[in-house]
């Protein structure tokens, strides 16, 4: 039977051999240009500075930041190779109006504005995807940026009117999103931080994973001299409890300190050997354990939370946010819950309150416009698609609702950057299902699935699916680069629409 919903993710061996093939241009060559560094730095809020420069100042080049961001392998690297590829060889994306109306002239990979960051593997990324072996980029642990200048034909008369060339520098960040879940513990002390996780810690769902560490924390002396290795071990023993809850699915939006997970540089610094601690009992030494990890802790707000925020954040002018839903809602119940509350404090860094931290830094500067999609559609057939936005929608109702009332444009969708599945029509017992095919690893020939319905309602996706379709790691479809229509996707042209379209109008 397959009619269980999202139970029976099942797969039928087949020949079937789906092509997708496209054709590759050439890659423009890039061009260095001094006066990008200097428009990039002056930055713009989005449209209504960017059509105000663009009027007033026809000579200079607009140049916009959107932020990729989503928590890990949440598939940001792939949007973001996918979108500059598929801009770069000139495809026609029909949903994304300025490349439909075929006013898209030409794009350049140029110098990014800021020297001193890492610059976005892009040729690394689609080398792999577009080798013999198709492999999905490597995951990455930091900031990265690129910029891609966009040459187009308006459509306003008014714009027209203006000399050219006009030209969109796309300044890309791309970004983990754990970072903005740090964001609250830049109004908490180390007490109350401490008291937040080590409850979390002790519901049943994360006990288990979090007893070795809180085993440490009950031998703690807290008020003994400094021996830099109980720092060492307490923080390592914690650092596991994370990443055994983020392979897990669990807690994600309580993972912090976001670094912990991905340290990169900063490995081996005290202000990331630190951990949580009970709060002592009696008097506390100055020059105890307790009173260093609380001074550890301050050190990472100030060298790493608030220099993100002050020197990339508020920088951003709009915002893709990544969310695998399908993955969460896999991992259970507590998986959906809490994928929620990440959204909210995401939500909440993008709209902060009045008198916080964050709003005196942005200085009035808002993001304007947030599109939220739910990556890996692709392990939907197409009619479950809306269905899946629309759970992402519901789910992030509530703080969605409030960042519209500040004035952001907020929107969802459903979205694959790379489409890995294609549609097939199963048939059991003469009736007839909507199945998948996709490529797995170590098979030569795609296979056929049933990956089931998802639920109708938000409610009976937070009791959990049962489908081994959403945790598939399918393999990025063979010759991708020989499909006429650029590399296979589900919404790509819709989300950058929604980002871009006004911009290049
Ligand atoms: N089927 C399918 N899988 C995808 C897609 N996008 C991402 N993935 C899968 O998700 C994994 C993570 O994608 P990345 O783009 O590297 O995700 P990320 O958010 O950059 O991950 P980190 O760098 O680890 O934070 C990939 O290795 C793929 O397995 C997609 O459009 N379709
Ligand atoms: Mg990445």
């Amino acid at each position: 039977m397959l009619s269980t919903p999202l139970q029976k993710g099942r797969s039928l061996a087949t020949n079937l051999c789906a092509s997708f093939a496209f054709m590759a241009l050439p890659t423009a060559p890039s061009a260095s240009s001094a006066s990008l560094l200097q428009s990039s730095s002056a930055g713009l809020s989005g449209l209504v500075t960017g059509l105000r420069d663009h009027l007033t100042a026809p000579f200079s080049e607009p140049s916009l930041r959107l932020g990729v961001t989503g928590l890990s392998r949440s598939g940001k690297t792939v949007f973001i190779t996918a979108l500059v590829h598929n801009i770069l060889t000139g495809r026609r994306l029909p949903l994304f109006r300025p490349s439909a109306d075929a006013r898209i002239l030409a794009a350049v990979l140029r110098p990014q504005p800021n020297l001193d960051l890492p610059r976005f593997a892009y040729e690394a990324n689609i080398d792999g995807l577009l080798g013999p072996q198709p492999v999905w980029p490597e995951s990455t642990w930091r900031l990265s940026q690129l910029r891609l200048a966009i040459s187009y034909r308006p459509n306003s008369l008014i714009k027209r009117a203006l000399p050219g060339p006009h030209l969109l520098n796309l300044d890309l960040i791309d970004y983990p999103g754990e970072w903005l879940l740090d964001l609250p513990l830049l109004s908490m002390s180390f007490e109350d931080w401490s008291d937040q996780v080590i409850e979390a810690a002790k519901q049943p769902a994360r006990a288990a994973l979090a007893q070795p560490w809180l085993d440490a924390l009950g031998r703690l002396d807290l008020n003994a001299e400094q021996d830099e290795r109980a720092f060492i071990e307490v923080a390592q023993l914690y650092s596991s409890y994370l990443r055994a809850c983020r392979a897990k699915n669990l807690l994600i939006s309580q993972l912090q300190p976001g670094r912990f997970l991905m340290p990169g540089d900063l490995e081996g610094s005290p202000s990331l050997t630190f951990s949580p601690l009970p709060r002592p009992r009696g008097n506390l030494k100055k020059a105890g354990f307790f009173a260093a990890c609380a001074q550890r802790y301050e050190a990472y707000k100030k060298f790493v939370v608030r220099p993100f925020f002050q020197d990339h954040f508020s920088k951003l002018d709009r915002q893709i946010v990544l969310t695998d839903l399908l993955g969460a809602a896999a991992s259970g119940p507590e998986a959906v819950a809490d994928l929620q509350t990440a959204m909210t404090t995401v939500l909440q860094a993008f709209r902060p309150g009045g008198n916080s931290w964050l709003s005196q830094l942005m200085r009035g500067r808002r993001i304007e416009k947030i599109l939220f999609a739910s990556t890996k559609a692709d392990h939907l057939p197409r009619g479950q698609h809306p269905r899946l936005a629309g759970m992402l929608e519901e789910l992030a109702f509530e703080p969605a609702n409030n960042a519209r009332f500040k004035g952001a444009d907020v929107a969802f969708q459903a979205l694959s950057a790379i489409r890995s599945t294609r549609q097939a029509r199963l048939r059991e017992a003469g009736q007839t299902y909507d199945g998948l095919t996709g490529w797995l690893q170590g098979h030569s020939q795609p296979k056929v699935f049933y990956p089931g319905e998802l639920p109708a309602t938000l409610a009976e996706l937070k009791r959990g699916i049962d489908s081994p379709l959403a945790q598939t790691r399918f393999l990025p479809p063979p010759r991708m680069d020989q499909e006429p229509q650029g590399l296979p996707h589900i919404g790509l042209d819709r989300a950058l629409d929604f980002l871009l379209g006004d911009l290049l109008s």
